[in-house]
């Protein structure tokens, strides 16, 4: 059966196309920096937003249209759904999905037939994946929406409910690694406190690590080669998140010696809600050898909550491109849409429409932050601009050939050095200029 019988694929028409349903910038064969677009993107749907939102918010229930769900039973509904997903990615040209384990499958009463019934339903997932072609981005467990989860998951005051969670974690693991997901991503939802008065975060946290090196220990063990990606997050649903920012994160690995087996998976809203902006959180993975995977989507500035919008905006997209591009492109990561539609956005069709907006949106960027590189506009600035490090005083600096004696002797001697502009509003003009002007 097919949902979305009167949309056809989703081609590419360009820019001059007045077509609401192709893409006028994403060309998924034309090559940018060496690769084809759709290599360099690595597109994914979120399962979550994507099948199973349905536009609650806390003042109102459901109010998308969503012909799959019209059947009884919740099994039935569940394989609806991965023939709706499949068609509109086909559509879509989306060459990847990511989806926790909850979304794909309904819980039942015990662990037993939960995951019982995830069997059954992978085993739908992958039979569409045969027929499409289609691929895990990555999955992850949802350990944060069921009320046991309520102290958390992995840090969790009850240790029959970080059993529970370690359980859960090892069954999508499983499942993850059959649909050969390139990735496995943690998300600690519930993952942080409330209250330090009721809150022992130092054992709390020892638990986090215990729980993540377990599942290194199991990798191993089954043969699982995916990537391991933690998600920061600072706040929301918990009021201090554990996994805050990057900068948190890459401490929080360090300390347990957990960095060389996980990545980051870098989420725009997530970066604002950090009080950084997405280029910044991007940044830090690269200087670190930590950028793995980006969940694409907006926040918006004038709320201070998760809205987990699709990005239309070109300077944001472009300078995430730029990051990732000076990374050396993705390898198992990729772009998935963590985004979903507005609540007033209800119709089959506007699926469609945020998909292709969002996939422009990054093409576009893509295209810019090639530019830039190209042309090496920042990159020659940047290099110029620390120049003073490439000899005399500064490369002995760096070189580690002075101490603060001969650096107070030196200053004693030039102390009345003269700087120069850091020129932020030309480099702020010539970036417009790129965004308007690239082909
Ligand atoms: C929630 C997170 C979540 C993760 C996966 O805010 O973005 O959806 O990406 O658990
Ligand atoms: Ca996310
Ligand atoms: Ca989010």
């Amino acid at each position: 059966m097919a949902y979305f019988e009167t949309i056809g694929k989703i081609e590419y028409e360009g820019p001059e196309s007045k077509n609401p349903l192709a893409f006028k910038y994403y060309n998924p064969e034309e090559v940018v920096m060496g690769k084809t677009m759709k290599d360099q993107c690595r597109f994914a749907m979120s399962y979550w937003h994507t099948l199973t939102a349905m536009g609650n918010d806390p003042f109102g229930s459901a109010t998308m249209f969503r012909p799959w769900d019209n059947v009884e039973s919740a099994m039935d509904k569940a394989k609806e759904r991965v023939h709706a997903a499949f068609e509109l990615m086909e559509k879509l040209q989306i060459p990847f999905f990511c989806f926790h384990d909850r979304d794909v499958a309904p819980e039942g009463e015990s662990l037993e037939e939960t995951n019982k019934r995830l069997d059954e339903i992978v085993a739908v997932i992958k039979e569409e994946m045969k027929r499409t072609g289609i691929k895990c981005l990555w999955g992850t467990t949802n350990a944060f929406s069921n009320p046991r989860f309520v102290h958390g998951a992995g840090t969790s005051c009850n240790a029959t409910v970080f059993a529970y969670a370690a359980a859960q974690i090892k069954k999508a693991m499983d499942i993850t690694m059959e649909l050969g997901g390139e990735n496995y991503v943690f998300w600690g939802g519930r993952e942080g406190y409330e209250t330090l008065l009721n809150t022992d975060t130092g054992l709390e946290l020892d638990n986090l690590a215990r729980l993540l090196q377990m599942a290194v220990d199991y990798a191993k063990e089954i043969g699982f080669e995916g990537q391991f990606l933690i998600e920061p997050k600072p706040k929301e649903p918990t009021k201090h998140q554990y996994d805050f920012d990057t900068a948190t994160v890459l401490a929080f690995l360090r300390k347990y010696n957990l960095d060389k087996h996980f990545k980051l998976n870098i989420e725009a809203n997530h970066a604002t809600l950090a009080g950084h902006t997405f280029q910044h959180e991007l940044n830090q993975c690269r200087i670190n050898g930590a950028l793995g995977s980006v969940d694409a989507n907006q926040g918006d500035m004038l709320l201070g909550w998760d809205t987990d919008q699709f990005p239309t905006n070109v300077y944001d997209t472009t300078l995430a491109m730029y990051e990732v591009l000076l990374d050396g492109g993705f390898t198992k990561g990729g772009l998935n849409f963590d985004s979903k539609v507005r609540r007033a956005s209800f119709e089959e069709s506007d699926l469609f429409y945020s998909y292709i907006a969002g996939m422009d949106a990054f093409a576009r960027g893509l295209k810019v932050a090639a530019k830039l590189i190209e042309d090496r506009v920042l990159i020659d600035f940047v290099n110029e601009r620390y120049s003073s490090y490439q000899e005399g005083i500064g490369k002995e600096i760096i070189e580690g050939k002075v101490g603060f004696k001969e650096l107070e002797a030196y200053a004693l001697e030039y102390g009345h050095t003269k700087n120069t502009s850091g020129r932020q509003e030309l480099l702020e003009s010539i970036l417009n200029q790129y965004i308007i002007e690239t082909k």
